[in-house]
């Protein structure tokens, strides 16, 4: 019988180490054997390099309403041509951020309450991944990593003040989690050395692999 594919997302505050960790894993579940495709989110599809493209326009200033209709745009896009494709083939699908970055960075972080996200989100067929790994990494170190790094080209609104604006979006990622009750959000300190973190993000992953599959 084909395998059923596993629908992964890595979640984090920036500097978090989602990046490398993907390209990690990714990496070593191949050395396993596995049928990997990595992918992320804004930009994942051909249709939402561009809307990455103006959602990381500084020039734009977009409403927040208005950043998630073309956020919501990219992800249905990126779910029906290109994820649920590839899960349906069997693999194993892992997203440098989705959907909780969205009710953590237009929801949480601009003080709004993500539950209007989510009702817009009930008129789509995006659908919730199987496996969250959430890089959890508190404010002062990810302040140190973003300063390090000078990411703030990145930012998908460099106006905002960084420090409030990244101690938000690390609250909002524990208040977000602290409602998971189905244990499908795996945390891991991100702190931790680079090794372990990817090691504890392949375990994870295998375990979730084999209960779909088993
Ligand atoms: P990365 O640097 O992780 O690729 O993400 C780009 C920005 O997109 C990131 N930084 N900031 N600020 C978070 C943001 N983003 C959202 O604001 N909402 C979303 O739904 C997604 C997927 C990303």
């Amino acid at each position: 019988m084909k395998n059923s594919g596993l629908f992964v997302a890595i979640e984090g505050v920036d500097g978090s180490g989602k990046t490398l960790q993907v390209k990690r894993v990714a990496t070593l579940l191949k050395q396993h054997n596995h049928s990997i495709i990595t992918t992320r989110e804004p930009g994942g599809s051909s249709f939402g390099g561009q809307i990455r493209e103006i959602l990381c326009d500084p020039n734009q200033k977009l409403d927040v309403v208005s950043e998630v209709f073309l956020l919501l745009a990219d992800r249905h896009e990126h779910y029906m041509k290109i994820i649920s494709k590839k899960l349906k083939g069997g693999n194993i699908v892992i997203s440098d951020r989705y959907l909780d970055s969205t009710f953590v960075y237009q929801g949480y972080a601009v003080n709004r309450d993500p539950q209007w996200i989510r009702d817009l989100l009930d008129k789509t067929q995006i659908k919730t991944p199987d496996l969250t790994i959430w890089l959890y990494l508190p404010i002062d170190d990810a302040l140190a990593r973003v300063e390090k790094r000078n990411s703030e080209q990145s930012l998908i609104k460099p106006c905002y003040e960084q420090v409030d604006f990244l101690t938000k979006v690390v609250k909002g990622y524990e208040t977000l989690y602290a409602q998971n009750n189905n244990n499908s959000v795996k945390k891991i300190d991100a702190r931790l050395p680079t090794e372990e973190v990817t090691d504890s993000i392949f375990r994870a992953i295998i375990d979730a692999w084999a209960k779909k599959n088993n």
